[in-house]
């Protein structure tokens, strides 16, 4: 089967994660696996859900779903996401597992992180 070319692959790393408060939100795309990243990043705690960064030093792996999601979820999920308001942005990640060849893309926090706890490299 051949898949339309807005679908794409996002690591979902907090809320939108299988069994957590946003997951609905995936219902009918493919859950492909679960998904680790390089160790380039920081996700922080901001309250009921996390935020991830680029790290400047320090990063760890994050573990986090790879779901390929077609265009019309991509849409709804930035609005959940508060990518218009710049909460989160949309971007690219790099993966240790599972090695895919086409780009990933995650929600990257937009706030300041100041004053906010590390989470470590899984949220639950
Ligand atoms: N929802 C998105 C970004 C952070 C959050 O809580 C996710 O699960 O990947």
């Amino acid at each position: 089967m051949t898949t339309p070319d807005s679908d794409k692959l996002i690591f979902v790393y907090g809320t939108l994660k299988r069994g957590f408060c946003l997951g609905h939100y995936l219902k009918g795309q493919i859950f492909l696996s679960d998904a680790l990243s390089t160790a380039d990043y920081t996700m922080y705690d901001c309250g009921s859900y996390p935020g991830l960064v680029k790290a400047e030093s320090g990063g760890v792996s994050i573990h986090g779903e790879l779901w390929r999601v077609d265009s019309r979820c991509l849409k709804l999920l930035d609005e959940v996401e508060g990518v218009a308001e710049n909460l989160y942005q949309r971007g690219a990640i790099q993966l240790i597992q599972p090695q895919v060849t086409e780009p990933v893309q995650t929600y990257f926090y937009q706030e300041s992180v100041n004053q906010l706890p590390v989470v470590g490299d899984t949220w639950q």
